[in-house]
């Protein structure tokens, strides 16, 4: 079974982890009697991340790669944020819905920023991708790892893909304006998200030019950004494991965005695009990549990027695929005249294939119209809609868009509370005023 067929991608883990189980019961030739009493105890161990092995937060080893000297610029994002295109919190900036004006693709200079610390600059001269892990042939280790530079990485046949990266706590902030509830962690509006056309190296012809073996289970791509430091602890480097079918299907390690070199802020010289899944497995500054014939760990799949709260089962696995969404390319408590048409936009997203459907309500949601759906539709991507409105009373009104994508998924009035604040996928209340 490939973990993309999946349509409850949830449980992805668990089967992963079932997946080890088994490989590991064929090389040691233990009986299916005890397979299964293993695997009964032994998943939910091994998907609690409470529970995961010390050696699981442990910084990767010392690497070769060099940052270039850099002016303190004193800010962690480098590109110009101007207020009219960003909401700017710092280490992350958001896109502004409400002036968005371009086509089906995000302008380079209009992607959101999310930075765990600050954005680097690193040299593609020097730069090097370390490949190491029990998953390859050899077991080369993360002290002698295979390398590939910029030049050889570049070498390899390309592949162009259209998709979104969009951070899990996208729409984080209407968890207390519409659920009422707190949650730590940047108070995203929808502007968390964008989609480009990458360019990179598919992963999988880099895996297996690094002699992948079949009972590899795990890959984990590190950034090169500083360490992130909690609460005194040092996690490591920025990384975040995926499972080996995801990696073998469609990962790329890209280094053009929108046909240009990538932007220091987006992971230049190479970062990674795992098509679907949430924000943070989009390694940026990519520097090493782990392949383990064993599940792997860190700060990212455990404590962090999951689903905990009293509708969750403790044993809730990592987030993966991103939620249906959709925004109105309009300010919130816009004015608009009563009596005159006018054209409400925007554009609705799944990390699980494409949009089915739209429905607009403009009466805070007794009623429903059907968007009407243009341009492209790809999955993993989003699609623009547009419905002609004639507002007739005057006063507050609330506008609803609600989407429905090909794997049947409606964004719901409410979602169920998590401690992240991740994956709010309820239908937003977007306020205006029609004015006499
Ligand atoms: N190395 C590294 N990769 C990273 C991050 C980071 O801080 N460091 N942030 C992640 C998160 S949480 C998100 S949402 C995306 C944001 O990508 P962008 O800044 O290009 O929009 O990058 C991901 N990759
Ligand atoms: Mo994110």
């Amino acid at each position: 079974m490939s973990y993309d067929d999946l349509t409850d991608e949830q449980t992805y883990l668990q089967t992963r982890a079932t997946d080890w189980i088994e490989r590991q019961a064929r090389r040691e030739g233990w009986s299916r009697r005890a397979v299964l009493k293993i695997i009964g105890t032994a998943v939910s161990a091994l998907v609690a991340g409470a529970r995961m092995p010390p050696s699981a937060l442990a910084a990767p080893s010392r690497r070769t790669n060099r940052l270039m000297p850099q002016a303190d610029s004193g800010v962690p994002i480098l590109k110009p944020l101007p207020p009219e295109w960003f909401i700017n919190y710092g280490g992350n900036a958001e896109m502004r819905w409400d002036t968005v004006d371009f086509g089906y693709l995000t302008p380079v200079e209009r992607f959101f920023v999310r930075d765990h610390t600050a954005t680097p600059l690193i040299d593609p001269k020097t730069w090097q991708l370390q490949i190491f892990g029990t998953g390859l042939r050899g077991a080369p280790t993360g002290e002698r790892p295979l390398t590939l530079s910029y030049e050889q990485l570049r070498r390899f046949p390309s592949r162009t893909i259209t998709t979104a990266i969009e951070c899990a706590g996208n729409g984080r902030s209407y968890f207390t304006t519409q659920q009422g509830v707190t949650v730590p962690g940047t108070p995203w509006q929808l502007g968390g998200i964008g989609v480009a056309r990458w360019t990179g190296t598919p992963l999988s012809a880099v895996l297996e030019w690094a002699g992948v073996t079949p009972d590899a289970v795990d890959v984990m791509p590190s950034g090169l950004d500083a360490t992130v430091v909690a609460n005194g602890a040092d996690n490591g480097h920025v990384r975040r494991p995926f499972p080996i079918d995801k990696a073998l299907d469609d990962v790329l390690l890209a280094y053009e965005m929108n046909d240009k070199p990538l932007l220091p802020d987006h992971g230049a010289p190479v970062r990674v695009v795992v098509p679907g899944w949430v924000g943070v497995a989009n390694i940026k500054w990519v520097g090493q990549i782990q392949v383990a014939a064993e599940p792997l760990y860190s700060l990212w799949n455990t404590a962090q990027y999951r689903l905990v709260g009293p509708d969750y089962p403790p044993d809730e696995p990592p987030l993966t695929n991103q939620a249906v969404k959709s925004a109105f390319e309009l300010a919130w408590n816009a004015e608009l005249p009563t009596g005159q048409p006018v054209l409400l936009q925007g554009r609705s997203w799944s990390g699980l294939g494409a949009i089915a459907q739209v429905e607009i309500s403009t009466d805070g949601g007794q009623t429903w119209q059907r968007a009407e759906l243009y341009g492209p539709n790809l999955p993993d991507a989003w699609v623009r809609w547009r419905l002609r409105w004639r507002p007739t009373s005057t006063g507050p009104h609330q506008l609803l868009a609600r989407a429905t994508d090909t794997a049947g998924r409606t964004q719901p009035n409410t979602v169920p509370y998590n401690t992240g604040g991740y994956l709010f996928s309820a239908v937003v209340r977007h306020p205006v005023t029609v004015t006499g």
